[in-house]
C-alpha cells in the first residue's frame, strides 16, 4: 500500500496541463469520487491494524498533496492577462539607459571646439605604415620610437605597424590634398608599454593640422588661446615652453594655468601653479615637401593632445585602466553629462 502511494505521489509530481480542461479531467482521474485516491481509500479497510496508522496519514498527505498540485496546475494553465487587469496609469519603470564613455565626451567637446573655428574631421586607418607614421613626419632612421620596445608591429614586418599618433592622418591628407588645409583627427593610437595607471598600450589622441599661405605661429597662438577658454574656461591662462617633436620646428609645449590651486600651487600641479596639455608648433618644412607640399608657398601649424590626460585633469581620473575596463560603477558616474 505505501509503495502505491509513493507510485501515485511521484506520478502526480510528475503531472503537467496546458489548459483549465487538462487539469479538470486530471482532478477527476484523481480526486473525484471514482478516482484513484478515493479508490485507495476504499481499499484501507484491507490494511492490517497495526499499519492503519501509518498508511491512513498517507493516504490523507497524498490528497492534500494532489489537490495542491492540481489546483496549482489550474491556476498556471488559466492565468492570462485580460484588459482590465492592466493599470495603463502606472509610471513605467525606467527602462536602463546607457552613458557616454568619458572619452568619448571629452573627445566630442574637443572637436566642438575646432569645428567652430572651420576645422574638419579627417580620419585614417590604425594599421600604417612606416612612411606615413614616421617617414613622412621626419622621424630619423634611427629614431627610437621605429623600436620594437615603442612600436607594436604586425606579423614581424618592419612596414605594418599600429599608428603611434594620428599625425599619419594629416600626412595622408597632405600627400592629395591642396592647401587650404584645415583638419582634426581624433583617433586611437597604440604604443609598445606595459600597462599600469600611468600608461597604457593605446590611447586616444586628437591633433589638429591647419596649412595656408602666411600661416604664423601667432595663428596657432590664437588657435591655443581659444581653445584653453573654451575648454576650460575664460579664466585660463595659457604658457608656451619651447619642446622638440620631428614633424614641427619650432616646438612647444602647452601648460595651462591649474584650476585646482588657482595657479598657486598645489600637490597636483607639483607645487608649478601649471599642468601640461598638448604639443604644437609650426609644420617642419621637410615635412611639407614630403606631403607634396611646396615649403616656400605654403606654412602651417600643428598641435595634438592625449584624450586622456585632458580626461583626468577635467574629471580627475587618476587610473587610465579605468577607462577601457567597461566598470558600469566607473561609467555610470558620467550619467547625465551631456
Ligand atoms: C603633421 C605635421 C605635424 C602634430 C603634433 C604634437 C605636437 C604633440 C603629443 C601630445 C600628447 C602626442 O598624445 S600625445 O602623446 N602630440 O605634442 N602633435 S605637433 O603635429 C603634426 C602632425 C602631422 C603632418
Amino acid at each position: 500500500m505505501l509503495q502505491k502511494i509513493a507510485t501515485l505521489r511521484a506520478e502526480i509530481e510528475a503531472l503537467t496541463a496546458a489548459s483549465a480542461d487538462e487539469a479538470e479531467a486530471l482532478r477527476i482521474k484523481y480526486l473525484s469520487k471514482k478516482g484513484l485516491i478515493p479508490a485507495l481509500m476504499a481499499d484501507f479497510r484491507n490494511v492490517p491494524a497495526e499499519q492503519k496508522r501509518e498508511v491512513g496519514a498517507a493516504i490523507n498527505a497524498l490528497k492534500d498533496f494532489a489537490t495542491e498540485r492540481i489546483t496549482a496546475l489550474r491556476d498556471a494553465a488559466t492565468a492570462t492577462v485580460s484588459g482590465a487587469d492592466i493599470d495603463l496609469t502606472r509610471t513605467p519603470a525606467p527602462a536602463p539607459a546607457g552613458t557616454r564613455h568619458p572619452l568619448s565626451l571629452v573627445r566630442e567637446e574637443i572637436i566642438a571646439i575646432f569645428r567652430r573655428l572651420g576645422f574638419t574631421i579627417a580620419e585614417g586607418p590604425e594599421i600604417e605604415d612606416d612612411w606615413h607614421v614616421f617617414g613622412a613626419l621626419n622621424f630619423a632612421a634611427d629614431h627610437p620610437a621605429r623600436d620594437m620596445q615603442d612600436t607594436f608591429f604586425i606579423a614581424r614586418n618592419p612596414d605594418v605597424l599600429l599608428r603611434t599618433h594620428t599625425s599619419s592622418v594629416q600626412s595622408r591628407v597632405m600627400e592629395h590634398t591642396e592647401p587650404p588645409i584645415r583638419i582634426i583627427c581624433p583617433g586611437r593610437v597604440y604604443r609598445n608599454e606595459a600597462v599600469s595607471a600611468r600608461a597604457h598600450c593605446f590611447f586616444h589622441q586628437v591633433e589638429a593640422l591647419y596649412v595656408d599661405k602666411g600661416v604664423t605661429f601667432a595663428d596657432l597662438l590664437q588657435t591655443l588661446q581659444y581653445f584653453a577658454a573654451e575648454m576650460f574656461g575664460s579664466d585660463t591662462k595659457i604658457r608656451l615652453r619651447p619642446s622638440y617633436f620631428p614633424f614641427t620646428e619650432p616646438s612647444a609645449e602647452m601648460d595651462i594655468s591649474c584650476d585646482l590651486c588657482g595657479g598657486k600651487g598645489c600637490s597636483f600641479c607639483k607645487g608649478t601653479g601649471w599642468v601640461e596639455i598638448l604639443g604644437c608648433g609650426m609644420v617642419d618644412p621637410a615635412v611639407l615637401s614630403s606631403c607634396g607640399i611646396d615649403p616656400d608657398v605654403y606654412s602651417g601649424f600643428a598641435l595634438g593632445m592625449g584624450v586622456e590626460r585632458i580626461t583626468n585633469l577635467k574629471y580627475r581620473v587618476n587610473d587610465l585602466r579605468l577607462f577601457s575596463e567597461n566598470d558600469v560603477r566607473f561609467l555610470d558616474e558620467f550619467a547625465g553629462t551631456h
